[in-house]
This record gives structure tokens, sequence and C-alpha cells, in this order.
């Protein structure tokens, strides 16, 4: 899988995927990241990527050229999809990641300041994705995000022990209570179900354990979740 960035600052995304897991998965050639900065596509002799916004206004508007020309550089696979990283875009969910782990190419579009110029959706046609309803000063965590919950359901990514489908959301529930070394601490104990080894006894802890919580801090997923069960 192919993810190509266009960014104004290729090293924020650079810098967050040269760590942990992300850094092994790269490395191991699980999937690829290239960054396109439409500065190299201006045709001014400022570099100028922005500028006032017709009808006035505060702030900073995208301007089209570098935006339209970047994309056009960008080889497109058969198996491609273009994103632009925008509040007004749908709210991501893992239903959403399981479908964009699909594609052989994802082309993210970041913005900065006021946003785009309405060009560039009318050309590029991109569609539109949000990671959650507030406003960044930048495109880049969220593409990032992006990047990060698609990539972790790529085979190869994630290590056996850390697999994706025991995780939140795969079955509609949030996690279940996880433990490490010591046994007590502070005079909180380690609950002894997990400490007999009984796998059956310790998968059923675990499940009822995950329903509880969903109750209680996501009702929400709770309703869904018993619609499902029945
Ligand atoms: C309004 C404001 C429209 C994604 C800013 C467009 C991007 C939040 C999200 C923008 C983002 C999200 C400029 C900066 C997009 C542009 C970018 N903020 N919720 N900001 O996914």
């Amino acid at each position: 899988m192919i993810f190509d960035v266009m960014t104004l600052f290729p090293e924020m995304i650079e810098d967050y995927l040269s760590h942990s897991i992300m850094k092994r998965a790269l490395s191991n050639d699980v999937f690829t990241v290239n960054t396109i900065n439409p500065r190299d596509y201006t045709l001014n002799k400022h570099k100028k990527v922005d500028d006032t916004p017709y009808g006035g206004g505060a702030g900073m508007v995208l301007m089209a050229q570098p935006y339209v020309d970047a994309y056009e550089s960008i080889k497109k696979l058969e198996n491609s999809q273009t994103i632009m990283l925008s509040p007004q875009g749908k709210p991501l969910n893992d239903g959403m990641v399981n479908e964009l782990a699909t594609f052989d190419q994802l082309i993210l579009m970041c913005g900065h300041y006021e946003g785009f110029d309405e060009r560039i959706r009318e050309i590029v046609k991109p569609r539109e994705i949000s990671i959650g309803d507030f406003v960044l000063t930048g495109g880049e965590l969220p593409a990032l995000c992006l990047i990060d919950a698609v990539s972790r359901k790529i085979e190869g990514t994630l290590g056996k022990i850390e697999s994706a489908d025991e995780d939140t959301f795969s079955n509609g529930l949030v996690e279940y209570p996880h433990y490490t070394k010591p046994r007590e601490y502070r005079g909180l104990k380690v609950p002894d179900v997990l400490l007999n080894g009984n796998h059956k006894e310790i998968n059923e802890y675990r499940l009822q354990q995950s329903i509880e919580r969903t109750k209680i801090k996501r009702p929400d997923l709770y309703e869904k979740w018993s619609k499902t069960c029945d």
C-alpha cells in the first residue's frame, strides 16, 4: 500500500512515522509513505502557496495552482483514492478504516490556514474525511491518524501479539481491563481469574468486562452492539 501525502510540512509526517511500530512496518516495506510538497509546484518566485480571500475576511486561503499541479504530478495506481482531510468530511470510523485498507494507494491532501480554494475540490474531487468535530491548524494530524489506523489493518504492520482483531471496535465493544506485573500495586490486586491459567474462564471474564464497560463508558456503542446480538 502507498500513502502519498500532500503537505506543506513533510517533516511533520516523517517525524511521526520514524518511531515504534510505524518505523518497523515502514522498514519492512509493509507500506510506503511519500510526501509531496505543493510549495515545490509554485510558479511564482516567492514560492507563495496562499493568498487573501476574495470577498474579504480573516486569514489566508491555499491557492489552487500549486495543489492541483502537485496532485497531477502523482502517479496514480488503478486501485487508488484521493482524500482531503477536513472538518467538513464524513467522520472516520472503524468500518471506513477497513474499507480504506482495501486500496493500493491513498492520496491524502492536507490543508492549512483557512482551508483550500474551492476550485481544488472542483478539479480533484477528493473524498472528504474528518477525524472528529473540531478544527485543527493543519490536516497533518488527521492524515497521520488515518495512516496509522489504516496501516495497522494491513498484514505485517502489527505482530501476532498486537493483533488488530481483538481491539476495541472490531467486535463493537470497548476493551477489557489489562494488567501486567506486579501482581499487587499500592494494595490493588490483579483479578485472580487472570492468574489461574484457565483460558476459557479468562475469555468469559474478559467478554463480560468488555460488555459492562461498553454499557457504562459508551452507551451509544452498547446500543448498537445489543441490536446486532438479537
Ligand atoms: C475549515 C477549517 C475547513 C481536518 C480548516 C478546512 C483538517 C480538522 C480536521 C480547514 C483540519 C478534522 C485547514 C486546516 C483543513 C483546513 C485543516 N481540521 N476534524 N484543518 O479531521
